[in-house]
C-alpha cells in the first residue's frame, strides 16, 4: 500500500479521515506532532498555516509515496498556493473533506485543489464514510 501524508489547515479533518481510513471510531484528538510511523502520516494543521513550519512538511513529504492536500468543503480559504504540487516531486492528490456538511461547497474546494496541481480529487466525508473506500482503493493500486 502507498504511504500517504495528509496536510492542511487545523480542523480540516485530517485525523478524523485517518480514523475512518483505519476503520476506527471517530474520536476528536488534536494532532500535536508529525506522526510518520504509519501508512497514513498525520500532521498538525499549524504546519500548513504559517511559513516557518511549512518546510518541515516538505521534508516529511519525502517519507511518503503520495501527498494528500486536505481542504474542507466548508473552508472559506485555501492555505495551499496555486501550482504548489510540483514541489512534492511525487503524486499529489486533493482530498475534499466534510462533504456531508450543510455548508459544503465541494466544487469550490475541488477547484482550489486543482489550481494547486492535484492530479486527482477525492470527495470525502469521514462522518458519513463517503469516498473513504475510494481513497483506500487508490492507495492499494
Ligand atoms: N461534518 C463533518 N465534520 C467533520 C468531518 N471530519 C472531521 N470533522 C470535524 O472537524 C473537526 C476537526 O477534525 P480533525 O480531524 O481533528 O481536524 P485536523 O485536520 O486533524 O485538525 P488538526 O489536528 O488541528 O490539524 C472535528 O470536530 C471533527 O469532528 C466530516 O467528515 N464531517
Ligand atoms: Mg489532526
Amino acid at each position: 500500500m502507498k504511504k500517504i501524508i495528509l496536510m492542511g489547515k487545523s480542523g480540516s479533518g485530517k485525523t478524523t479521515l485517518i480514523e475512518a481510513l483505519r476503520g476506527e471510531e471517530l474520536v476528536y484528538r488534536k494532532t500535536q506532532y508529525i506522526d510518520y510511523s504509519d501508512a497514513f502520516m498525520d500532521t498538525p494543521g499549524e504546519y500548513a498555516e504559517g511559513n516557518d513550519l511549512g518546510g518541515a512538511l516538505a521534508v516529511y513529504s519525502y517519507e511518503a509515496d503520495v501527498v494528500g492536500l486536505v481542504l474542507s468543503a466548508t473552508d472559506d480559504f485555501c492555505v495551499f498556493p496555486p501550482a504548489c504540487a510540483p514541489v512534492a516531486n511525487r503524486p499529489v492528490v486533493g482530498v475534499v473533506t466534510k462533504c456531508d456538511h450543510a455548508d459544503a461547497r465541494h466544487d469550490l474546494a475541488a477547484m482550489r485543489l486543482e489550481l494547486c496541481g492535484c492530479e486527482r480529487i477525492f470527495y470525502t466525508s469521514a462522518r458519513e464514510r463517503v469516498g473513504v473506500d475510494e481513497l483506500l482503493a487508490y492507495l492499494k493500486e
